[in-house]
């Protein structure tokens, strides 16, 4: 005994199926159109990806954080003021590292209204990139600076923590980003 299956199963298409596949391609159409649309509105954040080396991007976000470190936390993770730094034409360069040790470098002070794009790098394993309260996710890769252009509009402290799973210091993996005025 054989089951016999028909060779073209969609012929003929019954009401029901033709309904469903209608739905189906207006929908796409909708989404499709949204993306575009959606970063008009900003609601999409503008966001760039570049090849780079882990010891190449360790090297600029050391120099970075030497050049505009004001102090440290209580866990020796520094602390950067970057209201100053020249804005030039695209926003002012700020630099993230998530280091194989589960931490975050550095604590990040901005200024409220200035044009910024991090950069986010790992030098080791894959990170994540959350900023809570306003639930913005990236994901951080060795190898690739990946850069985020945003305007902070609140003052406030905010925090970055890890929400890729990277290890046994996975849950301590987080830094702060205030904004002030
Ligand atoms: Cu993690």
């Amino acid at each position: 005994m054989s089951i016999e299956t028909p060779k073209n199963w969609w012929k003929p298409l019954n009401k029901e199926e033709r309904i469903w596949l209608y739905i189906v391609g207006v929908w796409a159409v909708i989404l499709t159109i949204m993306m575009p649309y959606g970063h008009t509105r900003d609601h999409n954040i503008s966001n760039e990806t570049w090849k780079t080396t882990t010891k190449a991007y360790t090297a600029v976000s050391k120099a970075f954080i030497k050049k505009y470190k004001i102090g440290e936390d209580e866990r020796g993770v520094p602390i950067v003021d970057a209201r100053n730094i020249p804005e030039g034409k695209r926003g002012a360069d700020i630099f993230l590292i998530a280091t194989r040790a589960w931490q975050f470098k550095p604590h990040f002070i901005l200024k409220k209204d200035k044009k910024y794009r991090i950069h986010m790098s790992s030098d080791f394993y894959e990170h994540g990139f959350s900023l809570q309260p306003m639930n913005l996710n990236y994901q951080i890769l060795p190898n690739r600076d990946f850069v985020v252009t945003m305007t902070p509009k609140q003052s406030g402290k905010f925090m970055i923590v890890c929400n890729e799973y990277c290890g046994p210091g996975h849950h301590n993996m987080f830094t702060t980003l205030e904004v002030k005025e």
